[in-house]
């Protein structure tokens, strides 16, 4: 997958690739990222691309044509079909679905707001979904592009542990992880759990998918209302519930 980045911070964006996951993708070819600055299309002396609002307000305005420059510079090189994604507080909330769709893509334009906003002509012109990381206020889209690349790069085909790990990933199955546990068995008067010590495989596995339920029902209870749970689950969910009214949770 190629995806150009549109962003007045170029070198804060390809931060992402320098470590971890997406490193790993760049680096086995699954991945390929560059950034494009708006700044290179504005057509005045300053390179600067935001003016105020019109019909006033605080703040500055990102203007259309470097964007729509930039826009345009991306699909010259990606295909003029690829998808245009702005990073928006006002968009649609970002997840896993959505990871898993847009890894599918063979190319994405990813555009980075910053100041207090974009001129709306270019986002009803140009731009085909925005997405938000959440309810809270950041100081532009930078961070959201980067937390969009590496959940990306992580499902891209070819990335190393990719068969392993993204089909087991929490949220593929609608559950929170349950709980993990290594060496040393005993850590400061702690224990792990006797069953992860047992051996017995069909009983671990057992274990872990109840405290995936239990963990889900405990913290985010909303997930679970999403889920067509089994026999199998609804018995262990119950289980434990059960424990966890009689004040254990073992
Ligand atoms: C305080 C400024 N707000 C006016 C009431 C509007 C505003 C403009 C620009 C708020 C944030 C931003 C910059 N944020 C993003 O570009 C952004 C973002 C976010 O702030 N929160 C969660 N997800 C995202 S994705 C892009």
């Amino acid at each position: 997958m190629k995806i150009e980045v549109v962003t007045l911070f170029p070198e804060l964006v390809e931060v992402v690739t320098r470590s971890g996951m997406p490193r790993v993708a760049v680096e086995q070819k699954a991945l390929e990222l560059s950034c494009i600055n708006p700044r290179d299309f504005a057509n005045n002396r300053w390179r600067k691309v935001d003016d105020r609002p019109c019909g006033g307000g605080p703040g500055m305005v990102m203007q259309a044509e470097p964007l729509a420059q930039a826009i345009e510079t991306a699909k010259a090189s990606l295909g003029p079909a690829t998808r245009v994604l702005m990073m928006s507080p006002q968009g649609e909330r970002m997840d896993q679905q959505w990871f898993q769709r847009l890894s599918q893509e063979a190319g994405l334009i990813v555009l980075c707001g910053r100041y207090e906003g974009v001129d709306e002509r270019l986002v009803t012109s140009a731009v085909d979904v925005e997405l938000s990381l959440g309810d809270f206020v950041l100081s532009g889209g930078e961070l959201a592009a980067m937390v969009l690349i590496d959940g990306i790069a992580r499902l891209l085909p070819g990335v190393l542990g990719h068969a392993e790990s993204a089909g087991q990933d929490s949220f593929v199955n609608g559950l929170l992880d349950h709980p993990h546990y290594s060496k040393p068995v005993a850590w400061r008067g702690q224990a792990v759990p006797e069953v992860l010590m047992s051996g017995d495989h069909a009983r671990q596995a057992r274990w872990r998918l109840k405290q995936a339920l239990g963990r889900t029902w405990l913290r985010r209870p909303d997930l679970l209302e999403n889920l067509e749970l089994d026999a199998e689950q609804q018995t262990l969910l119950r289980e434990f519930v059960a424990e966890q009214k009689e004040g254990g949770g073992s």
